[in-house]
């Protein structure tokens, strides 16, 4: 069999692969939303960032191009463009084989962290059209796709020549296809954050970035010499610092390993973990390591320098993380992951490597500087005191029986304790609570109402949070206890409800009400949110009903179906707006909102946790300008019924 027809064979297999990925986007980037599309740039620039790790790349530039389509350009070596075996040119196997790599994988690191490194040939079956030049020997070479499938005519399986260059490199053109994404408008704000982060963990890397689209021309240049100490030192930016920042790093049975770490007078921990570059957001084996490491480290000290009595039990480790900001990254030959979203680092070498580099790092440096050794030590003894007045706090207040803050009877609990199929319906107001309590399905469906606003627990102190009523129904509820900072008495295995449902109207005050019990949730038991057991209801906004009786009524969920409802239904029909849950009757809710088989529920998720925790702090919290200055930036998607 000649080549030409070898590839003849296998480019069937290619189309075959790109159908499937154009079938199940979400399979291979997350999902077809802005975060997904965000990812087709991170994608092509993760393998600039290899070029760069691989020592043949210093700059990388990428520009939001005005026709919505995105250019990434390096100085590395350029994709090989030379004859593969497969009769072909090796640039065409790279973009049109899934998981290309094979032949191309002799990285230092393959980059495969979760979501990311799936590779350019997903990029490019995901995009209208995608363009590559690469630049090599005096010219430069083209080729070009359309959804994946190759436009360019090649000679003997060669890329045609279409300019002259000095140097070498590669640039991808690519337009995200609009059949495929619900939204193709790129978030040019989570962009430069990523690139920035990137720059952050690769110091002598520079990341040139553009927005050439009409409105929001804009340019940023990012260098960070100072690597993941610069990283610690711009997290804590606007807060009082307690340390320096320190910084270490140690190879360890060829785990490479750094990290920084800086303490801040606030009560609050913020670790972030980082294997290959990629951010690990449910953190892993390499923050065990530390954590683990750390503890030891600093109540041996305590112990040493008299701050711990032999009577004193030890710090936990969340009392010498009190104050603590640190990034903790290594580089790993064979990264697995492993979690809801494949974002927690599994290698269980990581936490020996980390461990001990941590271990020996820290002594040598604490040994040396006392100063900052009896700071951290302060911070953990400050933390240590208020867990345990908030210990004695707490099993006073847990230790009552079961549902005793309920002596009200306002939860209507369902009879099954098979939490596996159990609901809570967190319902606003007493008249919706009342209709739910009558529809719902009693088996396995509770139903707890609250009267209007709950605490805003972002601006309120712990002890008010605890004494406010209704958040101690909901916690008793739960059945799981809550975490804050210090304590960890939080157990998501004794959660009674697989499912906890906000249930507020389809208004600005029902928003607002959802907003500040996501709030709760996130700050006192994110692992609701983290291991997706919180939902919101969605009732509808509308009933229509037509005039003529053999036709089906239908609810509308918002203005956009109604439109569409006008346009496409003949004949006269009834509207009915509901104006809140309170008014629809029984039946009504049973059908919009209670009943799974036609109910329509969103899962809360958490794209990013350091964005959601600053972006609560920002809109829930104390401090006024930040917020205004937001909300007039934003102020244009909102939609306000008056
Ligand atoms: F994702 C991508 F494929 F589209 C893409 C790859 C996008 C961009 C903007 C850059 C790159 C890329 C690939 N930059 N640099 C490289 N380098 C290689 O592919 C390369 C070059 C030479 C050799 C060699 O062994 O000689 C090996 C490799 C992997």
């Amino acid at each position: 069999m000649s080549k030409q027809q070898d590839y003849d064979a296998s480019s069937i297999k290619v189309l075959e692969g790109l159908e499937a990925v154009r079938t199940r986007p979400g399979m291979y980037i997350g999902s077809t939303s802005t975060r997904g599309l965000n990812h087709l740039i991170y994608e092509i620039v993760d393998n600039s960032v290899d070029e760069h790790l691989a020592g043949f790349c210093s700059t990388i530039r990428v520009t939001l191009e005005n026709d919505g389509s995105c250019t990434v350009e390096d100085d590395g070596r350029g994709i090989p463009i030379d004859m593969h075996e497969k009769g072909v040119s090796a640039e065409r196997v790279v973009f049109t084989t899934l998981h290309a790599g094979g032949k191309f994988d002799n990285k230092a690191y393959a980059t495969s962290g979760g979501l990311h490194g799936v590779g350019s040939s997903v990029v490019n079956a995901l995009s209208s059209r995608m363009t590559v030049q690469v630049k090599k020997g005096g010219s430069v070479y083209e080729d070009r796709y359309e959804k994946g499938v190759p436009v360019q005519k090649l000679t003997n399986g060669l890329l045609p020549v279409v300019g002259k260059a000095k140097g070498s490199g590669t640039k991808i053109n690519f337009l995200p296809d609009d059949t495929i994404f619900e939204k193709t408008w790129f978030k040019s704000d989570d962009i430069k954050s990523r690139l920035h982060e990137t720059c952050y963990l690769n110091p002598k890397l520079t990341i040139e970035f553009e927005d050439r689209r009409e409105g929001c021309q804009e340019k940023a240049v990012f260098n960070e010499p100072e690597g993941i100490a610069g990283f610690v030192r711009e997290l804590n930016k606007s807060d009082e610092t307690v340390t320096d920042v320190i910084f270490f790093k140690g190879k360890y049975e060829g785990i490479e390993v750094e990290a920084a770490f800086q303490y801040i007078r606030d009560f609050k921990e913020t670790i972030l973990g980082f294997c290959n570059n990629i951010y690990n957001s449910e953190g892993g084996t390499h923050l065990t390591g530390f954590k683990g490491a750390f503890t030891n480290i600093i109540n041996t000290y305590a112990r040493e320098l008299g701050s711990l009595k032999d009577k004193d039990s030890n710090y936990t480790g969340a009392d010498v993380r009190n104050g603590m900001t640190a990034v903790i990254s290594i580089k790993h030959p064979d990264p697995r992951f492993e979690g809801q979203t494949k974002t927690k680092l599994d290698n269980q070498d990581a936490t020996k490597a980390v461990a001990q580099v941590t271990q020996d790092e820290c002594v040598r440096y604490f040994d040396r500087n006392l100063e900052t050794l009896k700071s951290v030590i302060e911070c953990a003894e400050r933390a240590a005191k208020i867990r345990k007045s908030e210990q004695k706090a707490k099993t006073n207040m847990l230790s009552k029986p079961k549902f005793s803050f309920d002596s009200n009877g306002k939860l209507a609990n369902c009879e099954s304790r098979d939490a596996s199929r159990c609901e809570i319906f967190i319902v606003e107001g007493d008249s919706a609570g009342g209709s739910a309590k009558m529809a719902r399905d009693r088996m396995y469906q509770a139903i707890l109402p609250i009267r209007g606003k709950i605490l805003n627990v972002e601006k309120a102190s712990i002890d008010k949070v605890l004494a406010n009523a209704e958040i101690k129904t909901m916690i008793n509820a739960f059945g799981c206890g809550f975490s804050e900072g210090y304590g960890q008495d939080f157990d998501i295995e004794k959660l009674r409800y697989n499912k906890i449902i906000i249930m507020a109207d389809a208004d600005v005050d029902g928003a607002h009400i959802s907003t500040l019990l996501l709030t709760l949730f996130y700050r006192f038991m994110p692992d609701l949110i983290y291991e997706g057991h919180v939902y919101v209801a969605m009732p509808p906004l509308y009933k229509v009903v037509p005039a003529k009786k053999d036709e089906q009524g239908e609810y509308l969920y918002d203005d956009y179906a109604l439109a569409k409802y006008r346009k496409t239904h003949k004949g006269s029909f009834t509207l009915q707006r509901y104006k809140g849950l309170g008014e629809m009757d029984p039946d009504q809710l049973w059908e919009t909102t209670l009943d799974p088989a036609t109910r329509r529920l969103k899962l809360v998720q958490i794209e990013d946790g350091r964005m959601a925790s600053e972006m609560t702090g920002l809109l829930m919290g104390t401090d006024v300008p930040p917020r205004r200055e937001f909300i007039h930036a934003h102020a244009t998607d909102a939609q306000l019924d008056i």
